[in-house]
């Protein structure tokens, strides 16, 4: 079967509406470029996560994981392209923990590169007129720690795993002072996330290895 898992995050400290679990629920059930997508919301919780991830990775085996997460504050949807093996939180998770300097896998390596097509995602959005960017890093908290577990867990498999970060939404903005930040609207976001993807999917393949890769 043809699978796409897609990750979002549940609320955390400011972030009560989390866009990028509203999107994994509205998406979980579609149909996109011949792949079922499974929509999966994951907890902000820097113990939980590793389990949850691999449940839903073992009862889907899906081809390509795309976790995506909320980043205030960013200008437009971004590509992450390397999970580094680091924890170093400037918040705390939902149970109160705040690891410092922490491995997200102890005998893991230093850093796993995306294993998606990152260029053709935002080549992708360029042509449906959607903002969007390769970013070089997905922070140290836990997006970074859930990109870091999927590329873990799918790396001696032929599923693709990567990250998108995303901004946040036009009535959380409207909260977060003056000038607000950047926002996008969520029916725009999820057009994003379909086209990550869609264009994912195309790249799916033997040539796994094109653009991803530890590095240790
Ligand atoms: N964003 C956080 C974690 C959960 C989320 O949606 C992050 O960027 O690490």
């Amino acid at each position: 079967m043809n699978r796409v898992l897609v990750t979002g995050f549940g609320p955390y400290e400011d972030e009560a509406d989390n866009p990028s679990g509203e999107i994994a629920r509205r998406i979980d059930g579609a149909r996109i470029g011949g792949y079922d997508v499974i929509g999966r919301v994951l907890p902000v919780d820097t113990e939980a996560v590793r389990n949850v991830l691999e449940e839903a990775i073992d009862a889907t085996r899906p081809k390509v994981v795309l976790v995506t997460g909320v980043a205030p504050g960013r200008a437009a949807p971004a590509l992450e392209r390397v999970a580094v093996n680091v924890r170093d939180f400037p918040i705390p998770d939902i149970a109160g923990r705040t690891p410092v300097d922490r491995p997200v896998v102890g005998d893991g390596p230093d850093a796993y590169l995306t294993t998606l097509p990152v260029k053709a995602v935002v080549e992708a959005w360029r042509a449906a007129g959607i903002p969007g960017y390769v970013s070089n890093t997905a922070g140290t908290y836990l997006c970074n720690q859930t990109f870091y577990l999927a590329r873990h867990l799918s790396d001696h498999t032929s599923a693709r795993a990567g990250m998108l970060h995303i901004p946040a939404l036009p009535t959380r903005a409207t909260e977060m002072g003056s000038p607000p930040p950047p926002s996008m609207s969520l029916d725009a976001l999820e057009q994003a996330v379909r086209l990550a993807v869609s264009t994912s999917v195309l790249h799916v393949g033997p040539d796994l290895r094109v653009g991803g890769g530890a590095i240790s």
